[in-house]
């Protein structure tokens, strides 16, 4: 039987009106450990699972004072993680079925995932709208599921959103005006954002959001890693188009694997 209503009619109105609502306690803490620890695995050991991995990419912090012990201490981003276990199960789970049957329809495609370290130091990400990333066909509907691996605060980096900018065409971006700012990062800069909002959440709560909302993290001022697991998800048979800009080059990280066809859990991975 098909899977229906996974989302509260309240969720529905925040997601139509703001861009976004938050599922507290979405997962249990357990779920984000075990991701943590695979990729934690994944960068001390990468040679293998990245070469036979398509899609898979791990980002350095470019930004010059980064220091760490350990391999993972400098690590921005791992991508294209959705075919691992705890990555897999989360995304097998009924109740994401059930949402984005809600938002998307019965046939959906999970198309980048990615870990988002945050170390102690690191920057946060400038004020973009996700599908700035995504020259797609269709183009929307995308939606964004933005799970806290760790807590996400106003001192370790949390997102900042502007309820109700995904009703905003995708704006200019234009490259992150930091010296040393990390590969792809973009910023907005012809929109007043004075109307943001910090997003704090606990580890285990879910972001989910519409990929036109216009968002962003802070500086991670703190002492400890906020972690995060992001996954998007469009519409099953979306062409991705690539990057007018770049000689309609397309993302290597936009690997689209089938979720649900009809309303049920795919099984096996495109
Ligand atoms: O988690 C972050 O620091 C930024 C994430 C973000 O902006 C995104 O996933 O689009």
């Amino acid at each position: 039987m098909a899977i229906v209503s996974g989302v509260s009619s309240t969720a529905i109105d925040s997601f139509r009106d703001d861009g976004y609502f938050i599922v507290d306690g979405f997962s249990g803490v357990d779920v984000g450990h075990q991701m943590l620890a695979d990729v934690i695995e994944i960068v001390r050991d990468p040679d293998e699972v990245v070469s036979s991995t398509p899609g898979m990419l791990i980002v350095s912090e470019t930004q010059e004072d980064m220091v760490g012990v350990n391999p993972e201490d400098t690590v921005s981003k791992v991508f294209t993680l959705h075919d691992r276990g705890a990555f897999k199960s989360f995304l097998d789970d009924e109740r994401i079925a059930a949402l984005l049957v809600d938002l998307i329809g019965p046939d959906v495609d999970c198309f980048p995932s990615q870990f988002i370290f945050k170390n102690p130091g690191a920057w946060g990400q400038p004020w973009h709208q996700d599908s700035y990333y995504f020259p797609f066909d269709p183009p929307r509907p995308i939606v964004g599921l933005w799970l806290a691996v760790t807590e996400a605060t106003l001192g370790n980096g949390c997102l900042h959103i502007l309820a109700g900018s995904h009703t905003e065409p995708v704006h200019t971006h234009v490259p992150d005006r930091r010296p040393n700012a990390n590969l792809g990062y973009v910023e907005i800069v012809d929109h007043d954002m004075s109307d943001q909002q910090p997003v704090l959440m606990d580890a285990g709560d879910l972001l989910v959001f519409d990929s036109h909302l216009m968002h962003c993290s802070i500086d991670n001022l703190s002492e400890g890693i906020r972690a995060a697991m992001v996954f998007h998800c469009c519409a099953a048979g979306t062409v991705d188009l690539g990057f007018e800009q770049y000689d309609y080059f397309k993302s290597p990280i936009h690997r689209f694997t089938a979720l649900l066809r009809d309303g049920e859990l795919a099984i096996a991975p495109q």
